[in-house]
This record gives C-alpha cells, structure tokens and sequence, in this order.
C-alpha cells in the first residue's frame, strides 16, 4: 500500500517519491570539498543538524518534480533553460506537499534547497543514478528534474534504503555529454563545475574570456550535456510561449529600466541585473546584433567590473567584418 506521504506527494504533483534514512550524507563531500567550489558552498550533510531530530526518528523523503528542457527560443531572444523556469512552479508544488504532510500531523523540516545534498539524499532513496554530467538520472524522466526533500519526523517506513545505497552505480558512461559540453567541464571523472558555462554565470567575475563566445545567447543554464544523454532522449522539449519569452527579448534586456523585476521570474537566487546584462551583451555579439552596438557602448562607457570587461569585447567581436 502506498505511504500516505508519498500519495500526498503525487497529489502535489511530483513524479515520483521515496524514503531514505537520516544518516550523515558525508561519502562524497571530501571529494567535493577538493573543488574550489567548496568556498562558495558550505552544504550540511547532518540531517539531524537541521532538524536536531535523531536518525531512528528521521525520515527523508525526496521527490522528483519535471523540469522539462525548451524547443529553441525565437531569434532575437536570450535563452532560459527549461530547469530554471520550472523552478517557481516546483517550489509552489514542494510548498503544497509540505503542507499537506504536516496537516496530517507530522513534524516536518522543509525547504531544504541550499541547505542539504538533494541528489547524494534522493539516490540514497533510489530515486535514480547519478549521471556522469552531474545531474541525477531517473528511470522514466531522465536528468530534466528538480529534487525536493523533506526530512520528517517519523520512524523510517519498512524498506527505506539507507547509507549502504550512496555509492550506487553511476551511468555507463558512454561520453556523449562530454563530447557535447563546450567548455570540456566533463571528463571520466564527472563534472569540473569551476569550468561549466552555469557556474561562470552565477560567479561572471570568474568567466574566463575564451568562454564568452561559447555563451551563446543562454541568459541562465545550460543544458547541453543533457540533451544528448541516452536517458533523455524519450523527453519531449516544451515550446516556450510568449508569455515566457517576452521579457527576455535582447533589446529589451539590454535597455530595460527594471531588469531586477526579469530576474525575480526566473528566481532572484539564480541571476540579477548584473548577470543579465552581461549575459545579453554576450548574447547580443555572439548573434552579430551590430544595432545593439549603441546599447553596448553605453554599458562599455557607464559600467565596471566585468559588465564593462564583456561589454568591450562585445564591440570589438561586432566591429569585425
Ligand atoms: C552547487 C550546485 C550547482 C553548481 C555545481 C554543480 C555540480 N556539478 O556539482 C552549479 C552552479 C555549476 C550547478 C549547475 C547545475 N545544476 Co545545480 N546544484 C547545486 C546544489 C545547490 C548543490 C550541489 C552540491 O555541491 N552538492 C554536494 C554533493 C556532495 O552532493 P550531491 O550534489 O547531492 O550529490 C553528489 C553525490 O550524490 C555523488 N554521487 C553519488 N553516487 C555517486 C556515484 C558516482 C559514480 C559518482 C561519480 C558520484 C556519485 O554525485 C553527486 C555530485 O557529486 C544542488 C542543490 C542541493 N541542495 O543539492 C543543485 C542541483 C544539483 N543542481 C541541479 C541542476 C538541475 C543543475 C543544472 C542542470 C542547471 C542547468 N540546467 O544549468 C546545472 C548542471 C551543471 C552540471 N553539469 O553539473 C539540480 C539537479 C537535479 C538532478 N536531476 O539531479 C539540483 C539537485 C537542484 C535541485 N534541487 O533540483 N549546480
Ligand atoms: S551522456 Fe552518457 S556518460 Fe553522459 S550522463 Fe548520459 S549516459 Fe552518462
Ligand atoms: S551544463 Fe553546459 S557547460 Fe556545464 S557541464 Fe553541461 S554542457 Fe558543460
């Protein structure tokens, strides 16, 4: 019979639920601790340092949410991947299963987004495999998911899988997605994350100017190691309407007086102003846009940093024949 918390899960509208112990999540973190990355996030792999629950009366359950990719967007426009957009909805549908869970009377700790590990909690569940691009891979959804979790506080349902399913088999590592990333950020040993177009476009001072052509014109995210994974190729990609689109027109992003306001429709934690206006005067040279150059030159003239640092380069990229 079906937990009561996962079938609240499916009626929130996650795909798929499951159970893990609360063991401390830490087989991984020296690895991860030798990335430099290390010094933007320092993640708990406690449970109980949340909760301050035990683990014999800690249940995490973690969900799988779609976050399917996008058809390519209009000319003329940046490019959100699908993950970022579908982000909001997935947080409202965690939000509702969270509630629901507690309305049947359980403890529960929730919004565990930056606090915890989603994937290292959601493969201990068995959930999916880790994918050698990083992203998780689920049996039926492939890597397109948002990973939810919430830790509650109950006795582990019969079954629930614990510490000894963390070093589970990765893919088959067929290399796919490394011939396809454009920076060489994956190798036989997973992702470098200081060397992935996502991670220059959360920290732009780190961007190394060899990487700016190969922005394309992506505004946030990039999915292109996972588009050629033999696990997603059953996912269908969504057409972006115009609703979606609209605000990210180039011109409009690179002369509009309330850029916060763009951003917060993706999520204020993942870009700003800032990152978008780099990001579209990327987006503006690498689509040979020479009448945004007078927009450009403004923010060459106006700017810092390294807004001023693209946006020159970006000018000279146009003015070449
Ligand atoms: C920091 C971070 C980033 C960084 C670094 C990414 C990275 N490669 O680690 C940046 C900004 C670059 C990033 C980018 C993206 N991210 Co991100 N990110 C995170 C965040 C906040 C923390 C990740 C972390 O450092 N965890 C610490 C490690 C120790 O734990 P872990 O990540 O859970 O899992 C590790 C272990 O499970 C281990 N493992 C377990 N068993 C095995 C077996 C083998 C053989 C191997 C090799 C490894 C392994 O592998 C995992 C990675 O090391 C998580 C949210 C969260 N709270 O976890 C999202 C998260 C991982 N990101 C997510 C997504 C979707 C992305 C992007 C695809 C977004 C996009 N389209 O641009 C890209 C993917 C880039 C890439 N190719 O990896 C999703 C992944 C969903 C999924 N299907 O797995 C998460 C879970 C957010 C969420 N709640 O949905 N991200
Ligand atoms: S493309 Fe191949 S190597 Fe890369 S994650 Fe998918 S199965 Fe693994
Ligand atoms: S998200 Fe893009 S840059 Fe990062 S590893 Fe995948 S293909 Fe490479």
């Amino acid at each position: 019979m079906i937990h009561p918390i996962a079938a609240a899960a499916f009626s929130a509208g996650c795909l798929d639920v499951k159970p893990a112990t609360a063991h401390p999540l830490d087989f991984w973190r020296e690895t991860l601790d030798k990335i430099p990355f290390g010094k933007f996030f320092s993640m708990e792999h406690r449970p109980e340092a949340i909760s301050g629950w035990a683990v014999d009366e800690t249940t995490i359950w973690s969900a799988t949410i779609a976050a399917p990719p996008f058809t390519p967007w209009p000319d003329g426009y940046g490019e959100v991947v699908g993950y970022y957009l579908a982000v909001c909805e997935a947080e409202k549908k965690m939000a509702a299963w969270e509630q629901a869970v507690m309305d049947m009377g359980y403890e529960v700790t929730g919004n565990l987004r930056l606090r915890l590990p989603s994937r290292a909690m959601a493969i201990r569940a068995g959930l999916g495999i880790p994918g050698l691009f990083g992203p998780m891979i689920t049996p039926l959804h492939g890597s397109f998911v948002y990973i939810g979790a919430l830790l509650v506080r109950m006795t582990p349902p019969e079954g629930t899988r614990g510490p000894e399913h963390d070093r589970s088999d990765g893919c088959e590592k067929c290399g796919k997605c490394a011939s396809a990333c454009p920076t060489g950020a994956i190798t036989d040993d997973g992702v470098d994350q200081t060397k992935c177009l996502r991670y220059y476009m959360g920290y732009p001072n780190d961007m190394p100017e060899e990487s700016y052509s190969l922005m394309g014109r992506l505004m946030i995210g990039c999915d292109a190691c996972q588009r050629v994974c033999p696990h997603n190729s059953g996912i269908v990609p969504v057409i972006p309407s115009a609703e979606i689109t609209a605000p990210f027109r180039l011109e409009e992003l690179l002369t509009a007086p309330d850029l916060d306001a763009v951003a917060a429709r993706v999520s204020a934690a993942f870009t700003n102003k800032t990152k978008l206006q780099i990001q579209s005067v990327l987006a503006a040279a690498n689509t040979g846009r020479t009448d945004l150059l007078p927009h450009i030159r403004k923010l060459a003239d106006e700017e810092e940093g390294t807004l001023r640092r693209v946006s020159e380069w970006a000018i000279k990229k146009l003015a070449k024949p």
